[in-house]
C-alpha cells in the first residue's frame, strides 16, 4: 500500500479498478470528481470503459450516464466517450473525443451553471445518483476523506449516491491536507440560511470529506499524475489583452471606484486568461485576493510572489512546471490557499457580497455586448458554460475577453448578432481584445455599439461592422436596438458557406 490509507478497515477494502468497476451498471448515473483536470479517477473510468467495450462487443447495450466537478481528462472523459460508454453528460466538459460525440447528436450533454448542479441533485430535477467515484489523496484513521487537487461536486455525490467507490492517489502532494474547507450547512429552501463568508479566506467548514463507512464498496489505489496541460508563453494578444486590463484598473483606483488593493479576482480558463494574471504580476497592485473556480499557473505565480495574499478556488489547474512550483512552495501555499465545494466557490450569493472582478473568455461577441462562451457558428458546442455565467451576472464588474479573430483572421469574434447567448447584455460590463476595450457600464445600446465596434473590433473588420450598424440605424423597425434581422446572421451563414467571414 501507499500508506495514505489509515483507517485499518478502510484498508481492508482495497481492490484493482476492474474489480471497483464491476459496481458500475449499466444505466447507472455515476457521479465522478474532477474538476479543469485536476482531481479526477485516474483508473477506475478505464476499467469501465473496457468492460463497455466488451459488453457491446458481446452485443449487448452499456451505457451510463455520467456527472462531474467540470471538465476531466482523456482518462475519463475520452475513454468512456470513445468506448460509446456515455447517454449523457453534465456539466461542463472541454474533451475533444466527447465534443465530436456531442455535436454528432450521439451523446447527451447537458451545459449547467457550475454553481447550480449540487441544488439541482440535491432539488431531485437530474434524477437519482446510483454510484460515486470519488479520487482523495488519503483516508485518515477516523475515515475522513482528504480531498485531493479539486473538490467540484464530490460531497454531493458522496452525500446522494448509493455505492462509493474511491481512489486513493498517492501522486497528490501530502501538502493538500488541511487546505481544504468543505462546508455542510447548505439546505434547501425555505429553510437555507446566509453563508457566514464575508472575506475570501474565511474558513467555514471543515478540512475533510464525510462518508457512511458501509457506502464504500471498493477503493483502488493509484499514483497518477493530473492532467498538467502546459500553458502556451502569453502571446502578444494576450499581452495586450492583459495590457489593457491593467490600465483599466488602475484609472478605477484612481477614480476611486476599486480600492487600492482591489477586489477579489476571478479568472477563467484558458491562455488568455492565465496571460492576464501574468500581467497582474508586472504590475503595481500588491495585496491582492481571489475569488475564484480555478488556481491556473499565473494565480499561482502571484501567490507564490507574494503580490496575492489569498486564494479561494474549487480546483487547481497547473502546467507541469506549476505543479513542481506547487510542491516547493508547498509550506507557504497551505496558508494562502482553500479549495472549496463549487456551489461555494461560484456562489452567487458571496460573488455579489465579495464584489469579485470575474474575467472570462468568449468565443464571440456581439456589437451590443451580448455573449457566446459555448458555441462555435450557433451549433456546435465548444466546451460549455462553466462558472462564467455564475460570476459574469453577480460579479462587481464583469470583463469578457477574447482576440478580435479566429482561425487565422477568417473569423471575427466582434459580429453583428451573436449566434448563441451564454451572457445577456445585462450581464456584459467589459469587453476587452487586442484592440482595445469597452466599458460598457452606464451606456445604453447604440452608444454600446458605437465602442464595441470603434474599441474591440479588428480594423479589417471594422467597416464592414459599421456599415452593418449604420443601416440598421436607418432601416430597422426599432432604434433602441437597431438590427437587420435578415442580415444579423450573415456573417456565420458566410463562413459556413466559404470558409470566411470576410466579404470579398
Ligand atoms: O480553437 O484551438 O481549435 O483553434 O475556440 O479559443 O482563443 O484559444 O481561447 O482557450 O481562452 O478559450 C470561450 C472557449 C475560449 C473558453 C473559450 C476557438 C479557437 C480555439 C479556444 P482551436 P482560444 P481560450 C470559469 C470560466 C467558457 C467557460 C468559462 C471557455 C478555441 O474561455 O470555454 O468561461 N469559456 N469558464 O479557435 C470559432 C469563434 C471562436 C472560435 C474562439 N468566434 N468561432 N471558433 N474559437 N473563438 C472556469 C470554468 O468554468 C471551469
Amino acid at each position: 500500500g501507499s500508506g495514505r490509507i489509515h483507517h485499518p478497515g478502510l484498508a481492508r477494502r482495497v481492490v484493482d479498478a476492474d474489480a471497483a468497476a464491476a459496481h458500475i451498471r449499466h444505466g447507472d448515473t455515476v457521479g465522478m470528481s474532477g474538476f479543469t483536470g485536476a482531481g479526477y479517477p485516474k483508473v477506475v473510468p478505464q476499467a469501465l470503459a473496457r468492460r463497455i467495450s466488451d459488453t457491446h462487443a458481446a452485443g449487448h447495450p452499456f451505457r451510463v450516464n455520467v456527472w462531474t466537478g467540470a471538465s476531466t481528462a482523456p482518462e475519463l472523459d475520452g475513454a468512456l466517450a470513445a468506448a460509446d460508454g456515455v447517454e449523457l453528460r453534465l456539466p461542463y466538459q472541454s474533451d475533444p473525443v466527447s465534443r465530436e460525440k456531442i455535436n454528432a447528436g450521439l451523446m447527451e450533454y447537458i451545459d449547467v451553471h457550475l454553481s447550480h448542479v449540487a441544488q439541482m441533485a440535491w432539488m431531485g430535477f437530474l434524477g437519482p445518483l446510483d454510484v460515486a467515484v470519488i479520487e482523495v489523496s488519503g483516508i485518515t484513521a477516523d475515515g475522513d476523506l482528504i480531498p485531493s487537487s479539486s473538490i467540484g461536486n464530490n460531497k454531493t455525490w458522496l452525500d446522494q449516491a448509493d455505492r462509493v467507490v474511491l481512489e486513493v492517489n498517492s501522486w497528490q502532494s501530502a501538502a493538500l491536507d488541511g487546505m481544504h474547507d468543505v462546508y455542510y450547512g447548505t439546505a434547501l429552501p425555505p429553510d437555507r440560511k446566509p453563508i457566514q463568508l464575508t472575506r475570501p479566506h474565511d474558513r467555514i467548514g471543515v478540512p475533510y470529506l464525510r462518508c457512511p463507512e458501509e457506502k464504500i464498496v471498493a477503493i483502488v489505489e493509484t499514483d497518477a499524475p493530473d492532467r498538467n496541460s502546459p500553458f502556451k508563453a502569453p502571446d502578444a494578444d494576450s499581452q495586450a489583452i492583459a495590457g489593457h486590463i491593467v490600465e483599466f484598473l488602475e484609472q478605477e483606483v484612481s477614480r476611486g471606484r476599486l480600492p487600492r488593493p482591489l477586489l477579489p479576482l476571478q479568472s477563467g480558463v484558458g491562455n488568455v486568461a492565465n496571460a492576464v494574471l501574468a500581467g497582474l504580476a508586472n504590475s503595481s497592485f500588491e495585496g491582492l485576493t481571489a475569488y475564484t473556480e480555478v488556481i491556473q499557473d499565473g494565480m499561482l505565480e502571484l501567490l507564490c510572489s507574494g503580490r496575492m495574499v489569498s486564494a479561494s478556488a474549487t480546483a487547481f489547474s497547473l502546467s507541469p512546471e506549476g505543479t513542481a512550483r506547487f510542491d516547493a512552495e508547498a509550506a507557504v501555499l497551505r496558508e494562502r490557499i482553500l479549495l472549496r465545494p463549487q456551489e461555494i466557490s461560484n456562489h452567487p450569493e458571496i460573488v455579489r457580497r465579495l464584489g469579485v472582478l470575474a474575467m472570462n473568455g468568449l468565443i464571440e461577441a456581439d456589437i451590443y455586448g451580448n455573449v457566446n462562451s459555448t458555441h462555435v457558428m450557433g451549433s456546435r458546442i465548444q466546451n460549455g458554460i462553466g462558472g462564467s455565467g455564475d460570476f459574469a451576472r453577480n460579479a462587481y464588474t464583469s470583463f469578457f475577453l477574447t482576440p478580435s479573430t479566429a482561425k487565422g483572421g477568417a473569423i471575427s469574434t466582434i459580429v453583428p448578432m451573436v449566434s448563441h447567448v451564454d451572457h445577456t447584455e445585462h450581464d456584459v460590463s467589459v469587453i476587452v481584445t487586442e484592440q482595445g476595450l469597452a466599458d460598457l457600464r452606464g451606456l445604453a445600446p447604440r452608444k454600446r455599439a458605437e465602442l464595441v465596434i470603434e474599441r474591440c473590433a479588428h480594423p479589417d473588420y471594422r467597416p464592414a461592422l459599421r456599415d452593418y450598424y449604420q443601416r440598421a440605424l436607418r432601416d430597422s423597425p426599432g432604434r433602441h436596438t437597431p438590427h437587420l434581422l435578415a442580415e444579423a446572421l450573415s456573417w456565420h451563414t458566410r463562413y459556413l458557406a466559404d470558409g470566411t467571414m470576410r466579404s470579398q
